[in-house]
Parts: structure tokens; C-alpha cells; sequence
């Protein structure tokens, strides 16, 4: 399988995120991605090559163009008023506020976020927007008549929503992705999200749509972030209802538990008739996932990817979260060589 990354990832590297009731490092770190490219090598998965730059059009299609500047030019606009250290949220407009866009740095990135979790340093834009090039030149090669791809892309971006970065993600790279896949000529796009936290911003996206099937499996956001979306009696509005699936699951889910929902959520994508199938890959599932309180093992990535297979559809695969750093590069490549092991 070929995967595609960029060095450009390293540029971003936040210090703190807001969690628990404190400033902590940031769980999404470089190494993060590192060891899913050093596995990728050590089990041959395929050849490894850098993204090809298809400029802001493709990303416009799925963020406001509004969004996409403030968030290109937010950092300058930091160091030029004296800060250093990352920039992070602490005001959001939420019930009994208005939802106006103020003139002030801060006001503005309270706006156009929705958690504290998600710092811009320096080089965040230049991440971002690689990971989302990464993304598509993915994509590129499943178009040019690849089975299946890895866009080994971080930052993550499966909870950045069309205006609103949080979650660690700022551009939504498998929404991204499946939009240019449309534009391409495909009819159905199927979006399976398998990351531990629900997928709020691909929901949002596509939640009007039924070009888009959207189907993720998540601990249950009662309990679990993004807290505000994922419940099971989400459906889909508009011409989108019925193509939205949610699979909420408790914490101490294993992988008996877990499958079954991933059968659900594959019979959907089967009745739908999708095209192609886009797999935003988070391998935050992890028993030993720091953040995180499902239990699936690494051999259960394997038959996570081997049960994708059947679908028998060209497959993207779009990395999102994972926070066992040591592990992520083993879990995440198991998925891929269960998939290729069972491929047609
Ligand atoms: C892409 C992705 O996986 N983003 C996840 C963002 C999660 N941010 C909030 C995490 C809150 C974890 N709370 C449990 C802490 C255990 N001490
Ligand atoms: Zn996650």
C-alpha cells in the first residue's frame, strides 16, 4: 500500500492543551507520527512519497474561506502583539451569547473553536495544510485507480468542523479528502470513523447530505469529549437524514463489543452502495491509549482491517488519533496489513 507523509508535520508541536483542569502537555506530539512512518518502513508496507501541493481550492471546499484566513494568518497576529508561547482559546460564544465575529485575536479564535485543546504555534498553518495536501494526494492515486491508500497525515482532523478548529484538529483532512473524491466524479462516498472520540466535524459537514454516508464508532459522548455530539438518535437531517450512524459505546468496550458495531456500521455502508470508502484511522481504541478507555489489543487491528476489506471498495485510509506513542505504529500498520492480507 502506498502511504504518503510530510516531514512538514514536525512544525507542529504545541506545548499545553487545556484538559482535566489543567494545562498539560500536549498528548498529540510529532513522535506520534514518526513511529507510524518507522513502521510503515519496517514492514515494507509500500512505497513512502511526499504530497503533491493541490493549493487552498480543495480545502475551501469543505472550510469557510473566512476560516481558512484567520486561521493561515492567526500566529502572525500573535508575535506581532509580543506573544511567544502557543496561542489557545479561553472564551467560546456558547448559550445566551451571541455569535458575532469581534475584531480582537482572541474573540475571534474563541469563534472559530470550540475547546481549548487545540493550540496554533508557529508552524500549525504550515502542518495543517500539509497534512490536508497529504490527504489528497492520497486520494490522487486512489482516483488514478489505487485499491487503497494511507495518508499518513497529523495534525489530525476528524473534529475540525467547517469553521472550527478543536480536538487537536484544524483541517478536516477525510472530509477533505472524500469532497474531492465527489468533485472527481463519484456519486457515494462512505466516511468510517473508528478513532475512539466521535468525529463532531465530519458529522457536521456532511450531516445534510446523502452524497456522504457518515458512520463512526466512539466512546459514548455522555461520558467521553467531544461530549456535545455522537449520540446514537443522530441521524442525518434534510436530504442527509438517514446517512448519519452512530455507534456510542461504554468505557471497558473490547473488541467482541466493538466488532459487532463495526458490523453495523459495515452492513450500512454496504446498503448505501458506496463508491469508495474513507476510513478516518484513530487508534486511540488502544487498551493502553493514555487518554482513552475502550480495550481493543494490537492483533485486533488486524481483523479491524480485514473485516474494512470486505467491503470489497477502493479504501482510503486517513490517520487520525492515537495517543499510546510507543504502540500507534504497530496498531495503525496492523489495520493496513489486515486490510492488504485480505484484499481482493
Ligand atoms: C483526534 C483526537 O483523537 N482528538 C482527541 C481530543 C481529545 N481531547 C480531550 C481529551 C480528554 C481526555 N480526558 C480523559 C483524561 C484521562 N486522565
Ligand atoms: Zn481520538
Amino acid at each position: 500500500m502506498l502511504t504518503i507523509y510530510s516531514d512538514d508535520h514536525h512544525l507542529h508541536h504545541g506545548r499545553c492543551e487545556l484538559m482535566d483542569g489543567q494545562l498539560m502537555p500536549c498528548f498529540e506530539m510529532p513522535s506520534r507520527a514518526d513511529h507510524v512512518l518507522q513502521r510503515v518502513q519496517q514492514r515494507e508496507l509500500g512505497p513512502v512519497q511526499a504530497p503533491h501541493d493541490f493549493g487552498l481550492a480543495p480545502l475551501a471546499r469543505i472550510h469557510d474561506p473566512a476560516y481558512l484566513e484567520f486561521f493561515k494568518g492567526a500566529w502572525a497576529r500573535w508575535a506581532l502583539s509580543g506573544h511567544e508561547g502557543d496561542l489557545l482559546p479561553y472564551t467560546w460564544p456558547a448559550r445566551t451569547l451571541r455569535q458575532v465575529m469581534p475584531t480582537s485575536l482572541h474573540g475571534q479564535l474563541g469563534y472559530y473553536s470550540f475547546d481549548g485543546g487545540a493550540p496554533i504555534t508557529a508552524g500549525t498553518w504550515q502542518a495543517a495544510y500539509s497534512a490536508a495536501q497529504v490527504a489528497l494526494t492520497a486520494q490522487q492515486a486512489i482516483q488514478n485507480g489505487a485499491h487503497s491508500a494511507f495518508a499518513l497525515c497529523r495534525p489530525p482532523g476528524h473534529h475540525a468542523a467547517a469553521d472550527l478548529m478543536g480536538g487537536y484538529c484544524y483541517l478536516n483532512n477525510a472530509a477533505i479528502a472524500a469532497q474531492a473524491f465527489l468533485d472527481q466524479g463519484h456519486r457515494k462516498v462512505a466516511i468510517l470513523d473508528v478513532d475512539y472520540h466521535h468525529g463532531n466535524g465530519t458529522q457536521s459537514i456532511f450531516y445534510a447530505r446523502n452524497d456522504v454516508l457518515f458512520a463512526s464508532i466512539h466512546g459514548d459522548p455522555q461520558a467521553e469529549f467531544p461530549f456535545f455530539l455522537g449520540y446514537a438518535d443522530e441521524r442525518g437531517e434534510g436530504a442527509g437524514e438517514g446517512f448519519n450512524f452512530n455507534y456510542p459505546l461504554p468505557a471497558g468496550t473490547g473488541w467482541a463489543r466493538w466488532s459487532a458495531a463495526l458490523d453495523s456500521a459495515c452492513a450500512e455502508i454496504e446498503g448505501y452502495g458506496a463508491d469508495i470508502v474513507v476510513v478516518s484511522l484513530g487508534v486511540d481504541t488502544f487498551k493502553d491509549d493514555p487518554i482513552s478507555q475502550f480495550k481493543l489489543d494490537s492483533p485486533d487491528y488486524l481483523a479491524m482491517g480485514q473485516r474494512i476489506a470486505q467491503l470489497g471498495k477502493p479504501t482510503l485510509f486517513v490517520m487520525e488519533g492515537g495517543y499510546a506513542v510507543e504502540e500507534i505504529g504497530i496498531n495503525a500498520v496492523n489495520v493496513l496489513e489486515g486490510f492488504e492480507g485480505s484484499a481482493e
